[in-house]
C-alpha cells in the first residue's frame, strides 16, 4: 500500500501532506535545509515551532507549512555525526518516528531530506541505507497504510546513493 520514492531538487518547493526538516534541538531553525524551510515558510513557522519548546535527538514534531507547498513540516532532529554506535539508532528513530507521527496525522505522502547528512556530518552511504531500511521497516509494520515515502536528494551524489540503497 505504501511506495518509496527518489525525487531530487529543493524541499521547500515540494508538495506533499508534508516534508521532514533537518532540525536542531531548538526547532528554532538554523542554516542547511532547516534555514531554508523557514525561510520559505515565513515568520509564522518560527512562531508555531517556539510553542514545542524544543525537540530531543531521535525525535519528531510537526508544525503547519504556512506559505510551503506542503501542508505539514515534521521536523526531526538528526544526530550530530560522532562515529557511535548511537548514531546508527538516533538517525532510524529520527525516520521511524517521522513517519510514526505522519501516520497519527493522518498524512498519506512524506517527502524526507537527508537528515544529518549536512552540517551534522554523517556518512552519506551509510544514512541513506539506514533512511531506506527504516523506512521498509515501518512499510512492513504498517502493510495497509496508504503513504508515498520520498526521498529528497539535494545532489547527485545522493540521488545515486539513494538509487542504489533502493533498488
Ligand atoms: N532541499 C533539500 N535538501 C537540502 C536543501 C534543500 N533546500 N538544503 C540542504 N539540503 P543539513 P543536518 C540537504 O546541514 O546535517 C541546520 O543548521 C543537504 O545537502 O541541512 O541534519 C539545523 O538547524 C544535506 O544532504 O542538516 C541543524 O543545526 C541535507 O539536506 C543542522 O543544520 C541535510 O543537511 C542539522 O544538520
Amino acid at each position: 500500500m505504501s511506495e518509496i520514492k527518489i525525487i531530487q531538487g529543493d524541499i521547500t518547493k515540494m508538495k506533499a501532506d508534508a516534508i521532514v526538516n533537518a532540525a536542531n534541538k531548538s526547532l528554532l531553525g538554523g542554516g542547511g535545509v532547516d534555514g531554508a524551510i523557514h525561510a520559505a515558510a515565513g515568520p509564522e513557522l518560527l512562531a508555531e515551532c517556539r510553542t514545542l519548546h524544543g525537540c530531543p535527538t531521535g525525535e519528531a514534531r510537526i508544525t503547519h507549512g504556512y506559505k510551503l507547498p506542503a501542508k505539514y513540516v515534521i521536523h526531526t532532529v538528526g544526530p550530530v555525526y560522532s562515529g557511535d554506535s548511537s548514531d546508527a539508532h538516533m538517525l532510524a528513530s529520527c525516520y521511524y518516528n517521522s513517519l510514526v507521527l505522519a501516520k497519527e496525522k493522518g498524512l498519506h505522502s512524506v517527502i524526507f531530506s537527508a537528515i544529518s547528512t549536512g552540517v551534522y556530518g554523517y556518512p552519506a552511504e551509510s544514512a541513506t541505507k539506514i533512511a531506506v531500511d527504516t523506512i521498509q521497516k515501518w512499510q512492513k509494520e504498517n502493510p495497509d497504510y496508504k503513504m508515498i515515502i520520498a526521498l529528497c536528494a539535494y545532489d547527485n551524489q545522493m540521488y545515486r546513493l539513494y538509487e542504489k540503497m533502493v533498488a
